[in-house]
């Protein structure tokens, strides 16, 4: 079943991704099981899409896909979980020149599912955005979502916009995303990166710890 399921996410088969994953339900499969089967599939998508048998409306049509399955009732963290004490606010966003949300919003679902306020400003988000909400909003973490290469550099100014305006001692910033790398996130000046959503949690619940 685990590999129909790939399967039919790399040939973008909306008909049987959905009956696959109905089985995978059926069959015991919690959520983070089936969306890592999922993200295994988005990758082959990538692929054929970088060696040119894919065009961007098969990348288009992945993501809404996989952005129908995620809204799913059934696909929503434990609701055991919720109802948890507050534990802060989350300010998150993809950076500028980025229109991927998946990652983030998976990364959201599971903050809230943890007691966490999350406000989402969306995708292509700009540095001055990011500053001004903080300013607005004063939340304890900012978030910044990126998987294009030129991301790197977004999150990078954004940081940079954050630190010229005084406030980068107030907030603790995590940066999440595939391209992601020690190297990389020691450029940006982030106070953590993970390339995982619910590593990136686990990280940021450690810090809400500290705190109280
Ligand atoms: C679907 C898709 C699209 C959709 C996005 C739809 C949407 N609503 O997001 C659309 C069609 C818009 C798109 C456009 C493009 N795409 Co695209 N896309 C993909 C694809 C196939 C899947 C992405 C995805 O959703 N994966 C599943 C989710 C769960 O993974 P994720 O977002 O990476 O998130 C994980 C981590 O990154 C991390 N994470 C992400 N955010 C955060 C935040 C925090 C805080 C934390 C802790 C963690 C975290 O956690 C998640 C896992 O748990 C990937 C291939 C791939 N393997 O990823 C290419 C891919 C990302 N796209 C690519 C490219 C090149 C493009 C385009 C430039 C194509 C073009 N020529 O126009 C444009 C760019 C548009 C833009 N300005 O952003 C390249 C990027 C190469 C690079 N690294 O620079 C990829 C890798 C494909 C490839 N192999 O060539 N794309």
């Amino acid at each position: 079943m685990e590999e129909l399921l790939i399967q039919a996410v790399k040939d973008v088969n909306e008909k049987d991704i959905l009956m696959l994953v109905d089985q995978a339900f059926a069959t015991g499969y919690k959520p983070d099981q089936i969306i890592e089967l999922l993200k295994k599939g988005m990758d082959c998508v990538g692929k054929e899409y970088e060696t040119g048998n894919y065009f961007i409306a098969d990348l288009m049509m992945s993501g809404i896909i996989f952005k129908e399955i995620l809204s799913q009732e059934r696909m929503q963290p434990s609701t055991s979980k919720k109802n948890q004490n507050y534990n802060g606010t989350i300010l998150i966003g993809t950076v500028k020149g980025d229109l991927h949300d998946i990652g983030k919003g998976l990364f959201s679902g599971l903050a809230l599912s943890c007691g966490y306020n999350v406000i989402d400003l969306g995708v292509d988000v700009s540095p001055q955005t990011f500053v001004d909400q903080i300013i607005k909003l004063k939340p304890e973490i900012l978030a910044l979502s990126g998987v294009l290469h030129t991301a790197i550099k977004s999150m990078k100014n954004t940081v940079d916009l954050i630190e010229e305006n005084g406030l980068r001692n107030q907030i603790k910033i995590i940066v999440g995303g595939n391209p992601l790398t020690q190297e990389t996130f020691h450029f940006i000046g982030a106070d953590a990166f993970s390339r995982d959503a619910t590593e990136g949690i686990n990280i940021i619940k450690s810090w809400t710890q500290e705190q109280k």
